[in-house]
C-alpha cells in the first residue's frame, strides 16, 4: 500500500473531478469534492443524490467525474452505496464507494438511510457536504443551519428573525451507531483534510466525513471568502474539527484562542439582521460547545463578551442584504 498523505505535497495530481462544470464561482462544495476525488482516485463508484452537486457536475448525459457514477433520488444515498457495495461484492469488484449528499440530504430527508447504513457496518464512505441549507432549491432551512441564519424558509421580519433552533449535532447521531470512522472537515485546513480523507480511505466499515463548504448565494457573500469563512468558522467555534475512532474523539486541531463569533458573522448577509440578544444566545451556546470539544486545555473562550457593547458592524457587500 501506498504512503499516508500527510501535506498538500502528497497530494496525486490527477484529477477526477474535472472543470467545465456549472458551480458558483468559490463554491465551497465543488472545492470539497475536486480534492477528495483526487485522493480517492480512480478505483471508486460514485453516487450523488440529488443536491446542487447533482446539478453543476452531471447534467445528462455529461459528468465532470471521470469515475463511474450515479444519481439516483434524493432521500437514499446511504441505501443506494449500500447497493453499490454488495453488487461489487457479488461480482468481485475492489474499490472504494463514495456517496456525496448535502446537509438536507442527510440530516434530515436522507437520516434513516444513512443511519441505517451507519448502523449495519456498510463498507461505504460517505460525505456530507454541508452548505447549511437546501441550496438547490433556493436556500430552504435545514436541521445544519445555524441559529439565527435567514434562509427563505426561516425569513427575517417582526414576528421572527431567521432559524430559532440550534445547529443538530449529525457527528453524535453518526457516531452513536459506532462507525469505523467519523470525522469533520474543513477547507481552510488542508494537512488535516488531507490526512482524514486518506485515511477513511484506507478504512473498510462505515466511514463518515463531515465537510463544511461555503455557499456563496446562500451564505450572501463573496466568491473570493469562501476559505476565509471556513477558517473563521473554526477559530469562532462555530465548526470543530475532530475525528473520532477505537469509540474515542479527538481533536486535530485546536485554535489557540477563541475569536467572537462576530468576526464570523460579519461577512455574511445571512446573519446582517441578528439582534443583540441572539448574538448573546449563540455566543453562550458555542462557549459550552468549544468546552465540550476542547475541555480547558486552550485559553478561555470569549464567553464575556456582551454583543449589547460591541455591535456588529458588517462588512458585506450591501447588495447581498437580507
Ligand atoms: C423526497 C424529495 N424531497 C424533495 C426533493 C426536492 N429537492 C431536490 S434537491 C433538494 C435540496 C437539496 O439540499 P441539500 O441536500 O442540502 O443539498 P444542496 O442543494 O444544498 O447541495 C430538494 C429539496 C426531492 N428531490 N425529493
Ligand atoms: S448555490 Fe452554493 S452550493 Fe450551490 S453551486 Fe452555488 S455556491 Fe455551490
Amino acid at each position: 500500500m501506498s504512503e499516508e498523505m500527510a501535506t498538500i505535497k502528497d497530494m496525486p495530481n490527477n484529477d477526477y473531478f474535472l472543470s467545465g462544470h456549472g458551480a458558483c464561482p468559490g463554491c465551497g462544495v465543488a472545492i470539497a469534492v475536486k480534492n477528495i476525488m483526487r485522493i480517492l482516485g480512480p478505483d471508486t463508484t460514485v453516487y450523488v443524490p440529488a443536491s446542487c452537486l447533482i446539478v453543476f457536475s452531471a447534467l445528462y448525459p455529461t459528468s465532470a467525474f471521470r469515475n463511474p457514477f450515479l444519481f439516483t433520488a434524493f432521500e437514499n444515498t446511504g441505501a443506494v452505496i449500500t447497493g453499490i457495495k454488495a453488487a461489487q461484492r457479488r461480482r468481485g469488484v475492489q474499490g472504494n464507494v463514495v456517496g456525496f449528499a448535502g446537509d438536507g440530504g442527510t440530516f434530515d430527508i436522507g437520516l434513516q438511510a444513512m443511519s441505517g447504513a451507519a448502523e449495519r457496518g456498510e463498507d461505504v464512505l460517505y460525505v456530507c457536504l454541508d452548505n447549511e441549507a437546501y441550496m438547490n432549491t433556493g436556500i430552504q432551512r435545514s436541521g445544519a443551519t445555524p441559529f439565527g441564519a435567514w434562509t427563505t424558509t426561516s425569513p427575517v421580519g417582526k414576528v421572527r428573525q431567521g432559524k430559532r433552533q440550534m445547529k443538530k449535532d449529525i457527528m453524535d447521531i453518526v457516531i452513536a451507531n459506532q462507525p469505523a470512522y467519523a470525522a469533520t472537515l474543513s477547507i481552510a485546513h488542508f494537512s488535516d483534510f488531507i490526512k482524514k480523507v486518506d485515511k477513511a480511505k484506507r478504512m473498510k466499515g462505515f466511514r463518515f466525513l463531515h465537510v463544511l463548504t461555503p455557499c456563496v448565494p446562500g451564505w450572501k457573500t463573496e466568491s473570493i471568502r469562501s476559505v476565509e469563512l471556513a477558517r473563521l468558522a473554526v477559530e469562532t467555534g462555530m465548526w470543530t474539527l475532530y475525528e473520532w475512532e477505537f469509540g474515542e474523539a479527538r481533536s486535530t486541531y485546536r485554535p489557540k484562542e477563541m475569536r467572537p463569533v462576530t468576526d464570523y458573522l460579519m461577512p455574511q448577509g445571512r446573519f446582517r439582521h441578528m439582534s443583540k440578544d441572539d448574538l448573546n444566545l449563540l455566543q453562550r451556546w458555542l462557549c459550552e460547545k468549544w468546552y465540550y470539544h476542547y475541555g480547558h486545555e486552550v485559553e478561555q473562550p470569549v464567553c464575556h463578551i456582551n454583543h449589547e457593547e460591541k455591535p456588529m458592524h458588517f462588512d458585506g457587500d450591501p447588495l447581498h442584504g437580507v
